[in-house]
C-alpha cells in the first residue's frame, strides 16, 4: 500500500480508479510532481488505481503476453476489476442519459449531473465500503492536511471516484484547496466554464498540460494568492517542457517489476492531425519537436534511479523518423532498454524494422483503424491495405510486437464489412509467429471535441451526450452490439474467461 509520509507535503496528487492499465504508472501526475519539485514544493502521488487493482489481484488468471506496458494489458483482470469497481459504483444505469449503443453507462459516465450526484453523496456515505478505504489510504496516513489536493483525471471512468474524493476532501480538510486536470478536464473545461454543476466540491480546474500552472497554483496559494477564475486558462499549447518524470520509490514498488513499464512522452500534439474520429483538435492542438538527446537523458537517469528497463513512449503518433532518430542516440549513448510506441502504418517501417527491434523497439502500437477505403476516407486516414501487411509482417519477423487498432461499426458500414475486418485481423494475427499480432477492437466512439462531432457528415445524426461523457449517443449501424460481444471474446481470448464469469458474486 502507498502511504502518505508524515513528512509535510505542498500538494497530494490524487489519480482515482479506475482506469485499464495495471503495468504503466500514470505519467502526467509525474510530470506534475517533477515540474513542482524544480520549483521546491513537495508533490506526493498518491495512485488509488494501482491500490483498487491490487486488491483483486488474482481475481482473474494471469495472461502471458510478449506486448510490453500497458499494450498488452492483462485485460481479463481489468475487466474484471472494472465490472467490480462499476458495480460498487450503485450507479443505476437504468437511469443512463444518452447512452451509445454498445457503451457501458457507469464506464462513460453517461447519467446526468443530478444521477451523479446522488450517486457521489451515498458513496461517502457508511453503508458503501469507498469512504472507509479512502479515508484510510487519503486521510488517515497525514497528521498535516496539504495545503492543495490535487486530482487527475484521464477519462471518464475515473469521474465517479474523482468527485467522491473531491467530496470527502471539503469534508475532512476543509482548508485544503481542490484542483481537477488531466485530458477529460481539458476536453470538458468549456462545458465546466459555462456550468457550476462541475466544479461542485471542487476548486479550480486547469486544463491542459498545466505543470507549470500547478506549481504556480501550489506556490501562490502558500503566499495566500489564488488564481482568478475557477478555470484557469490553460497554457497555450506548444511549449517546450520536462521530458523526466518525477516517482517516489514507494509509488513504483506496488507495481509489479515483471511488467511495470515507464510512460515517457517527447513530443506532444500530432503531426497527421488530421484523423475525424480523433480528440487531437481539443486536447493536443499543438506539436513540439522531438530532443533525441534529451530523451535518451531522461531515459538513463531513470534506468540508473530506478533501474527501470521497460519504456512505453506515449507521443500520440511517433513518427518513423523519430523512432529513428531515438534508436540512433539510444546507440551513441550505449543505453539498452526496450521500448513500445504508437504510430501509422508507413512503408519505410518495412526497412527500418530490423534496425528499430536491434534499438529495443519491443512494440508498435498502429493506428490502422479501418481496412475499407470508403471508411478510411471518412476518417481522412487511407492507408493501402497491402502495405499495412508488409509493414505488420516485417515488424513481427524483426521481433517487434505489433498491436493493431482497428475501429467497427462506421455510419453506414454494414455487418458483412465488419466481419470481413474481423477476419482480415484474425489473418494477421494467424500468419504470425506466435503471439507476435495483437489487437485492440473497437466499436466506434463519435467524442467530444472531434472532427466527427464538431461537423458530422450527412449520415450522421447525434442524439445528445451526457455532461461527463465522453461520447455521443448516435444513430449507430443496429449489429452494432452483438458484434462487440465477438470483439471482446477475440479480445479475451487467450483464458476463454469472460469477465462476468469471473467477476463471480458480490463483494
Ligand atoms: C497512455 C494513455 C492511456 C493509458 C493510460 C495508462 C497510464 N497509466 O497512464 C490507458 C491505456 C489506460 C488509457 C486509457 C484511456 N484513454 Co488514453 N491515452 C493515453 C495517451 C496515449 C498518453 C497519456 C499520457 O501519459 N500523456 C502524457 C501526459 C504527460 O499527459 P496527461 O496525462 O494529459 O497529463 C498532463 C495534463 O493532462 C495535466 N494533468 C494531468 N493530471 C493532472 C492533475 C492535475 C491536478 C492538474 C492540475 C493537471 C493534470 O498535466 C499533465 C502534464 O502535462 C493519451 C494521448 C496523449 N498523447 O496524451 C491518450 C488519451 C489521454 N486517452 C484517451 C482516451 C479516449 C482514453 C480512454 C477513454 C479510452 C477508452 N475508450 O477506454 C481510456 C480512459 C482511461 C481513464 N483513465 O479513464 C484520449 C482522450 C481522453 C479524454 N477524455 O480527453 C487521449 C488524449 C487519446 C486521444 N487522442 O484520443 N489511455
Ligand atoms: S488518431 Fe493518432 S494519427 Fe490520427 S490525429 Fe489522432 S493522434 Fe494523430
Amino acid at each position: 500500500m502507498t502511504m502518505v509520509s508524515d513528512a509535510v507535503i505542498d500538494a497530494l496528487l490524487i489519480v482515482p480508479p479506475i482506469s485499464p492499465s495495471e503495468t504503466n504508472p500514470p505519467l502526467g501526475p509525474m510530470i506534475l510532481a517533477r515540474a513542482a519539485d524544480r520549483h521546491g514544493l513537495k508533490v506526493k502521488i498518491l495512485d488509488l488505481n494501482i491500490e483498487y487493482l491490487l486488491s483483486f489481484q488474482g481475481a482473474a488468471e494471469t495472461v502471458e503476453t510478449g506486448v510490453l506496458g500497458d499494450h498488452g494489458k492483462n485485460r481479463v483482470f481489468l475487466a474484471t476489476a472494472a465490472e467490480r469497481f462499476f458495480r460498487g459504483t450503485g450507479l443505476p444505469t437504468t437511469e443512463a442519459l444518452h447512452l451509445p449503443d454498445t457503451a457501458d453507462a457507469r464506464a462513460g459516465m453517461h447519467f446526468a449531473f443530478d444521477t451523479l450526484h446522488h450517486a457521489t453523496a451515498r458513496a461517502t456515505t457508511d453503508a458503501m465500503p469507498w469512504s472507509e478505504w479512502l479515508d484510510e489510504l487519503i486521510f488517515g496516513a497525514t497528521t498535516t492536511p496539504p495545503s492543495v489536493v490535487g486530482i487527475s483525471m484521464m477519462g471518464p471512468s475515473q469521474v465517479f471516484l474523482a468527485l467522491v474524493v473531491a467530496r470527502l476532501v471539503k469534508r475532512h480538510w476543509p482548508r485544503s484547496v481542490t484542483v481537477l486536470g488531466g485530458s477529460h478536464v481539458t476536453l470538458l473545461s468549456a462545458e465546466m466554464a459555462a456550468d457550476p454543476r462541475y466544479l461542485a466540491f471542487v476548486d479550480f480546474a486547469l486544463p491542459g498540460h498545466s505543470e507549470e500552472e500547478f506549481a504556480a497554483l501550489v506556490r501562490d496559494l502558500r503566499l495566500g494568492r489564488g488564481p482568478a477564475t475557477a478555470i484557469v486558462p490553460a497554457p497555450v499549447p506548444g511549449r517546450s517542457f520536462d521530458y523526466l518524470p518525477l516517482a517516489a520509490a514507494d509509488q513504483l514498488r506496488v507495481y509489479d517489476p515483471a511488467t511495470l513499464t515507464m510512460p515517457l512522452q517527447f513530443t506532444r500534439g500530432c503531426s497527421y492531425r488530421r484523423c475525424t474520429f480523433c480528440t487531437y483538435p481539443v486536447v493536443e492542438p499543438a506539436l513540439t519537436p522531438l530532443h533525441a538527446a534529451r530523451a535518451v537523458q531522461a531515459i538513463n537517469a531513470l534506468v540508473s534511479e530506478y533501474g527501470l528497463t521497460r519504456f512505453s513512449i506515449k507521443d500520440s503518433l511517433f513518427t518513423v523518423p523519430m523512432m529513428l532518430s531515438l534508436a540512433d542516440e539510444l546507440a551513441r549513448a550505449g543505453t539498452h532498454v526496450r521500448w513500445s510506441a504508437t504510430t501509422k502504418a508507413t512503408r519505410s517501417l518495412v526497412t527500418h524494422a530490423p534496425r528499430l527491434a536491434g534499438a529495443g523497439l519491443t512494440t508498435l502500437e498502429l493506428g490502422v483503424e479501418t481496412i475499407h477505403p470508403r471508411s478510411q476516407r471518412l476518417f481522412d486516414k487511407v492507408a493501402d491495405l497491402g502495405m499495412i501487411e508488409d509493414v505488420v509482417r516485417a515488424c513481427a519477423d524483426s521481433g517487434i510486437a505489433v498491436v493493431l487498432n482497428l475501429i467497427f461499426g462506421l455510419p453506414k458500414e454494414s455487418l458483412d464489412q465488419a466481419e470481413r475486418q474481423l477476419d482480415w485481423f484474425l489473418r494477421q494475427r494467424d500468419r504470425a509467429p506466435a503471439g507476435m499480432v495483437d489487437g485492440s477492437l473497437n466499436l466506434l466512439e463519435i467524442v467530444r471535441g472531434s472532427p466527427l462531432a464538431l461537423n458530422p457528415p450527412p449520415e450522421v445524426e447525434l442524439h445528445g451526450i451526457a455532461p461527463w461523457a465522453y461520447s455521443y449517443a448516435w444513430n449507430a449501424p443496429m449489429w452494432r452490439p452483438e458484434l462487440a460481444e465477438r470483439l471482446r471474446a477475440v479480445e479475451l481470448r487467450s483464458t476463454g474467461l469472460t469477465p462476468q464469469a469471473a467477476v463471480g458474486a458480490d463483494p
